[in-house]
């Protein structure tokens, strides 16, 4: 077992049985004219991520272990799409609809891709989800069964959306899970602040938090 120091106390895991998450790290939610954009969201924040979510990478790429990567991503039919998450808000442009870098939060199309220096090599798991959440149809939790993973060390945008979501939904499946503080990152500062009070409090009610410093001595 190695051990990181952490919120709300020290996060211990054995190196096989972990895998990295790194969730929606793709152009939709960090470049101009993308879904966070549409949103009305200033996406310079989760750019600022991006040199500490790419050392994360290579620490876990580097020793051979699993890393996953999801994309938000629908049908190009939509079918997995409920109304409710079209209408909702009030964006210039709609999941479905054609914006500059193709339909939002489509599959296949270009802002839908993770960004060029995060992406995915040879080997590694990219994810499609139509949920917030990384479990909701996508088929991973069998897949980490059969891979014997029961430790997950989570990065990526949004901290109080997608990563909180995907986190607790791992939670309740078993899985023991870190946040990586500074990567992750959210539109809005105090929601950033907020989740990982929410996820390390009363004991670790979801899981442990810490920056990446704390998990590269771990792996020395
Ligand atoms: N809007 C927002 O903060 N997030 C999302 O819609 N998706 C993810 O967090 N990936």
């Amino acid at each position: 077992m190695r051990s990181v120091k952490a919120e709300p106390y020290d996060y211990r895991f054995p190196e096989a049985g972990t895998a990295l998450v790194v969730i929606d790290m793709q152009r939709d939610f960090i470049e101009p004219g993308g879904f966070g954009d549409a949103l009305g969201n200033d996406v310079s924040r989760l750019v600022a991520i991006i040199p500490t979510v790419a050392d994360l990478i290579a620490l876990f790429r580097n020793r051979g272990l699993t890393v996953i990567h999801t994309r938000e991503a629908h049908l190009p039919d939509m079918s997995d799409c409920p109304p409710s998450k079209v209408a909702r808000g009030n964006a210039s442009v709609r999941i479905g609809e054609e914006g500059p870098m193709g339909r939002l939060l489509v599959r296949g199309e270009p802002g839908n891709q993770i960004v060029d220096a995060l992406a995915p090599v040879e080997g590694e798991w990219v994810i499609d989800k139509p949920g917030k959440g990384m479990f909701w149809n996508t088929g991973l939790h069998e897949r980490l069964q059969a891979e014997g993973i029961t430790h997950l060390v989570f990065a990526g945008v949004t901290t109080e959306v997608c990563v909180q979501t995907s986190m607790r939904e791992a939670n309740d499946r078993g899985y023991e899970c870190l946040l990586v503080t500074d990567a992750t990152e959210s539109y809005f500062e105090h929601f950033k602040t907020a989740t990982i009070e929410m996820i390390t409090a009363q004991g670790g009610i979801v899981g442990w938090a810490a920056p990446l410093a704390n998990l590269a001595v771990a792996f020395e």
